[in-house]
């Protein structure tokens, strides 16, 4: 953990301003890059240079400022670090010597340099060279019964190039096993909004916010997990926009933020409201208060007054009427009960929507990750429909993306439910018969490796036994492979917890320069708004040893397929001709992708709905609506509370830069749960009680976590929170999204049990 002592306190400046200044400027120096990170950062996200490793947020297109926050800094920096994970390193660390450390101690240790092996006899890795571990993953994949005894997992950094290969040298290999991060994260976008409008990405692009005259944030942490879009929502506030945030836990970014890039509001300590209505909703409360505004909505048309937009309702919609029977028949005061919000708030919201003729809502993981995720966020695009948000500036659905190229890879083919039009396209652009039945996601998998299924996982990217549910069933299921694969750029836990054989693969990173036989190549990200930009690395990379992604990932693809007959050898040098591959297989997005790609500011990818065309059964946009109130099971248990599991402001995901979370007010500790003083008081709990909490489950399995410091916080009755990933423990494989699979960790139940 820390030596330092915790310290509590209350967070009351506005966020951004100098502190985020001052946490840049510390990253840098704790990564020992002052220099070298402060170059880079001034390529980051400008044209000719590289796309921020961090969030998925767009840039701005018009270059007239720095394109970088505090949180992409810190990425960065961890990146360009000055520390390395060397040979001596892991000669003088056993693994279970390493299993002892802290997440933050092993993510502190720098960069990978050299590929290594697992050595059972003395239990270290060993170095090996790039050929032995290219046979090593060749014969095991080789040796497999069934192709489908393997798991080729992916995060979303990975970029395009690499990704669409992976995509194609594993569905050559013969299966569709494609766990994946947003399998655990924007899933629930994924599958639940194609069938309502034809689309399963946002419709909305950066210019979109200067049009908007409301914008709805719900269940999002923009000022920690996608700090750029605080310059958009700043700007939209002195518009005079009104913006409604929705969320359990009053983010501070949301209520007040100053604009590190404005130095007038620097220099001045100036700051802007952000939130013009904060609505303080109860854990799980979303779907009743979208049905609280609808139900306002249905109800003054009733009265004769126009609130909907009929023209755009009769022309492009179907189902209108089974929406409105379902909405009205739901009472105020069931409402009131499960939102945890007052009538006269939910009323107000839907003024403000009323009177905006063009809304924006944007979303995070407060609203997919529940057990009725993707039915949620249906509810959410027929909220939109009803007054016709769709395909008009400044209007639409803003699903905020995590991983900066997640949405790209799932583009690209990283899909474990693929379209039968592009397996189609896979057969035609390269001569083999890809695999028709739908393979593992993430949940799918981990049941694989526990059942013994699964005997091989490869992780390009990622830590999955520390993002996956239920992480000590994650343990032992990992540890019963044959095979795993780390491709990583630092050592993270997922290289501890490991198979028979283990290795472990260090690759070239999003800020470093890729240079092959045929000169410096670039790849490509597609941001959460579905712009594809180039990327180019300035940094010399971490060490002479290290591959990029996509030479590791058509080197696995050689040695695994022997008899392939696709060129992979040529894709190792020239990421041109992957580009023109991917044109290939996707002509109605991707046409002439090599010479678009040189416009500086890259390219949009068409997402119908925004030229209000639906590529649904129907043709239309659906309501499909979701019956009741609640997105999660009931628990018949008085003393249950409902737990989020949150990011820091100092983590990303699995990597965690500091025990400090600066704006709720908590320094050197992360083993806390935020809770309200009532539901503190009621268990007879003292402030800062130490406390372990329980979860509460049908199978049998009791899943808890020890050493926990309650922390009086405003939450609402009821509701908890804690930090991901330290209380995966309490989560549930079972306890996931039935659409598309998405692990239900903002609604975990629980209760306080005495430490
Ligand atoms: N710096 C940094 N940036 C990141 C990441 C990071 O870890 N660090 N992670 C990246 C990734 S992969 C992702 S997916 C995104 C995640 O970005 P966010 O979606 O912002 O992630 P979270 O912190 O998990 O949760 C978001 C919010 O949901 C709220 N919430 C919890 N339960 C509910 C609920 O029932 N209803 C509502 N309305 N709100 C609720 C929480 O209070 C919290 O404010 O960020 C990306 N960017
Ligand atoms: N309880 C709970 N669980 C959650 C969540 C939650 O809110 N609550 N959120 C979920 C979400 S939204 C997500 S997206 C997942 C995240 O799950 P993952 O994407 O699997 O996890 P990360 O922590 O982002 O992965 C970090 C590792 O990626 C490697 N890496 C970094 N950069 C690169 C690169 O450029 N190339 C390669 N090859 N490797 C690189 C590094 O080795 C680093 O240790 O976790 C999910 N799990
Ligand atoms: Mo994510």
């Amino acid at each position: 953990m820390t030596d330092r002592q915790p310290r509590y306190t209350t967070y009351e400046r506005p966020a951004g301003g100098w502190g985020a200044a001052a946490a840049t400027a510390r990253v840098l120096m704790e990564q020992s890059v002052v220099s070298k990170g402060s170059r880079a950062l001034l390529a980051m996200n400008q044209p000719g240079g590289f796309k921020c490793p961090s969030c998925a947020f767009p840039d701005a297109t018009c270059k007239k400022r720095l394109e970088f926050c505090e949180n992409g800094a810190k990425a960065l920096a961890h990146e360009a670090t000055k520390f390395r994970v060397t040979r001596e390193f892991f000669a003088q660390h056993s693994v279970t010597d390493l299993m002892a450390q802290s997440d933050y101690w092993l993510e502190m240790q720098g960069r990978l340099t050299e590929p290594m092996r697992y050595d059972a006899a003395t239990d270290h890795y060993v170095p090996c060279d790039w050929d032995t571990a290219f046979a090593m993953i060749g014969d095991h994949l080789r040796a497999l019964d069934s192709p489908h005894e393997a798991e080729f997992y992916t995060s979303g950094r990975t970029p395009n190039e690499a990704a669409f290969l992976y995509a194609i040298f594993v569905r050559e290999f013969g299966t569709n096993n494609f766990p994946d991060c947003s399998n655990m994260c924007h899933e629930p976008t994924s599958r639940g909004l194609p069938p309502v409008i034809g689309a399963g990405k946002g419709t909305v692009v950066l210019d979109d916010f200067e049009h908007a005259e409301a914008i709805f944030i719900i269940g999002q942490n923009p000022g920690t997990n996608s700090p750029r879009m605080m310059t958009n929502l700043v700007e939209a506030r002195k518009r005079g926009v009104p913006i409604v945030a929705v969320n359990p836990m009053p983010e501070r970014a949301l209520i007040r933020f100053t604009e590190p890039q404005d130095a007038v509001q620097m220099a001045t300590l100036g700051s802007t409201p952000i939130a013009s209505e904060f609505v303080h909703i109860r854990i799980g409360g979303d779907l009743a208060f979208l049905k609280g505004i609808m139900k306002v909505m249905f109800e003054r048309e009733a009265r004769g007054e126009a609130v909907l937009d009929r023209d755009f309702l009769d022309t492009h919609t179907l189902g209108l009427d089974a929406l409105r029977d379902d909405v009205m028949a739901q009472d105020w005061a069931d409402i009131v009960r499960v939102s945890g919000l007052a009538e006269a708030q939910i009323r107000r919201c839907a003024e403000i929507y009323i009177r905006s003729r063009a809304t924006i809502i944007c979303y995070g993981m407060g609203l997919t990750q529940h057990q009725q995720g993707s039915r949620l966020v249906q509810q959410v695009a027929h909220l939109l429909l009803l007054r016709g948000n769709f395909g008009k500036p400044g209007a639409g659905i803003a699903p905020i993306r995590g991983h900066s190229n997640v949405q790209g890879d799932r583009t690209v083919g990283i899909d474990e439910r693929p379209s039968e039009a592009y397996l189609d396209r896979v057969r035609e652009v390269f001569g083999f018969d890809p695999p028709r039945e739908h393979g593992h996601h993430t949940v799918a998998a981990m049941e694989a490796m526990e059942s013994g299924a699964a005997k091989v996982f490869i992780g390009l990217g990622g830590n999955f036994v520390r993002a996956v549910p239920d992480t000590d069933r994650a343990y032992a299921a990992m540890r019963k492979l044959a095979l795993t694969v780390g491709i990583a750029t630092k050592l993270n836990r997922g290289h501890l917890v490991h198979g028979r054989d283990a290795l472990i693969l260090p690759v070239v990173a999003r800020s470093e320069r890729i240079e092959t036989a045929r000169g410096e190549q670039f790849v490509t990200i597609e941001d959460a708004m579905s712009n594809v930009t180039a990327s180019r690395g300035v940094l010399d990379p971490a060490a002479p040893d290290l591959l990029p992604e996509v030479e590791i990932v058509c080197r696995m693809a050689i040695a695994a397929l022997p008899e392939s007959r696709v060129p992979w050898r040529d894709y190792i040098d020239d990421y041109d001709a992957i580009r023109d591959r991917i044109a290939d297989v996707y002509p109605q997005i991707y046409a002439d992708f090599s010479t678009r790609i040189q416009a500086p500011d890259g390219f949009h990818l068409d997402v119908a709905p925004r030229r209000r065309v639906w590529l649904t059964a129907s043709g239309k946009a659906n309501f499909l609506p979701l019956p009741g109130l609640e997105v999660n099971d009931p628990v018949a248990d008085g003393a249950m509370l409902r737990l989020a599991t949150v990011r820091s402001h100092d983590q990303f995901n699995t990597t965690i830069y500091s025990y400090n979370d600066r704006y709720r007010g908590v320094q050197n500790d992360r083993m806390v749960v935020f809770m309200n003083a009532d539901d503190r008081a009621a268990r007879g709990l003292e402030p800062r009680a130490r406390v372990a909490l329980e979860t509460i489950s049908g199978d049998g399995v009791v899943r808890r976590v020890d050493g926990l410091t309650v922390l009086d916080y405003p939450m609402p009755q009821g509701a908890v929170a804690g930090y991901y990933p330290e209380l995966n423990p309490l989560l549930p494989l079972a306890h996931h999204d039935r659409i598309s699979g998405t692990p239900a960790a903002k609604s975990i139940p629980v209760r306080v049990v005495a430490a």
